[in-house]
């Protein structure tokens, strides 16, 4: 396969899509491509020197005659002197809002044939498409791309439903790095923690945004702590921490919900926990799934979005109905109380990993895209 020469943009500090544009560069990268990230900070994960990894800052000055900083128009700026002076093959963008239409731009100020690939990612198309204000911007990065890709095959029919376009979206799952999320040695961790042996561990990582239902997960583990002994590590910040803390105050649960924030090294958490809850009533894939999963811990989710293309009731994990506590009390006391079962679970959650999510397929995937629309 040709060694190419991609430029990447994405939302350096934000979630799942930051974490999968990060990812693939570096996976790129070790795969003999030229990578050169075009974003407005260091993305968090870049966390090691790439000999063929360079990171193009986009400056945004505030001027005090412009009511909002041109973040997009020195996005576009920036992507177009890359073009030109890196000699880009491939321009891949992580959301269609701004990121897209930047680059569409960039290739009309840089005068070039590069080819632009689009990912949609969930929060572009399941908030942003709901904004007439936004809708026919939306449209046009998407019409405009020469590829767009969506983390699940929902997200696809979402974005079908609110943008008008022919455009056909392919599918490209997310994927894990295999060698950090895989099943560690928890160590003392629980000991640390305070965590006893004969205690259950379940987990929730999110951003603590109101669609990731946190009370949900809280109210859930209340139903769950009646019946045996167990903790809940809450991995995380966002605007539904300081409501969720108020929430446990005074309650028995107090003592066993453990608010970790955020956490560079989840997969020692996953190490010691026994069942992950996301709960969320959007989620175009859940990322943090498959990162439990790769460390053998199964999951019980909500029935929404790309979720059920994770979760396969009874192989790695239960769906539920949204807001539906009680039968995620159920499914979790059921997996928690019979070692025959979760074990199963675990074993299969890692297989559904590897054979369907590896990161060797899924960066081959974008390889494969990335070759159709290279500039010749
Ligand atoms: O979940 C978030 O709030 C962050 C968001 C993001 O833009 O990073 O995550 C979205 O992209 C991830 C990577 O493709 C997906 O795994 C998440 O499901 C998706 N979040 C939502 O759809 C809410």
């Amino acid at each position: 396969m040709r060694k190419l020469k991609i430029g990447i943009t994405c939302y350096p500090s934000v979630g799942g899509s930051g974490v999968i544009a990060t990812e693939l560069g570096k996976m790129l990268a070790e795969r003999g491509h030229e990578i050169h990230f075009i974003t407005s900070s260091v993305p968090f994960r870049l966390n090691k020197i790439y000999p063929t990894i360079t990171f193009h800052q986009v400056e945004v000055n505030s001027y005090s005659v412009f009511q909002y900083a041109p973040y997009d128009i020195a996005l576009a700026n920036k992507m177009a002197e890359v073009i030109q002076d890196e000699g880009l093959d491939v321009l891949h963008v992580h959301y269609a809002i701004p990121h897209a239409v930047c680059a569409i731009l960039a290739k009309d100020m840089a005068n070039s044939d590069i080819g632009i690939v689009t990912t949609l990612h969930g929060t572009d198309i399941t908030v942003l498409g709901y904004d007439s204000s936004l809708t026919g911007a939306i449209q046009y990065g998407i019409e405009k791309s020469d590829v767009v890709t969506a983390v699940s095959k929902s997200l696809v029919k979402q974005t079908r439903e609110l943008i008008t376009t022919k455009k056909d979206i392919e599918t490209i799952y997310n994927f894990v790095d295999e060698r950090e999320y895989h099943k560690k040695d928890g160590g003392n961790l629980k000991e640390l923690l305070g965590i006893k042996e004969n205690e259950k561990v379940i987990i929730h990582v999110s951003n603590f945004r109101k669609v990731k239902h946190v009370p949900d997960v809280v109210k859930s583990f209340e139903l769950i702590h009646k019946e045996i002994p167990a903790k809940l590590l809450l991995v995380g910040d966002g605007p539904e921490k300081h409501p969720v803390m108020e929430y446990v105050k005074g309650k028995p649960i107090e003592k066993d919900v453990l608010f970790l924030g955020k956490q560079e090294n989840v997969s020692e958490l996953y190490a010691i926990s026994d069942l992950m809850l996301l709960l969320s009533e959007k989620e175009s894939f859940g990322l943090v799934l498959l990162e439990a999963m790769a460390c053998e811990v199964p999951c019980i989710g909500t029935a929404v979005g790309g979720i059920p293309e994770v979760i396969v009731p009874g192989e790695n994990g239960y769906l539920v109905p949204l807001g539906d506590i009680e039968k995620v009390a159920e499914y979790g006391l059921k997996i928690l109380k019979d070692p025959i079962l979760h074990n199963q679970l675990k074993e299969t959650a890692l297989e559904i990993v590897r054979t369907r999510f590896s990161s060797a397929q899924i960066v081959e995937q974008y390889e494969k895209m990335y070759e159709r629309v290279a500039k010749n």
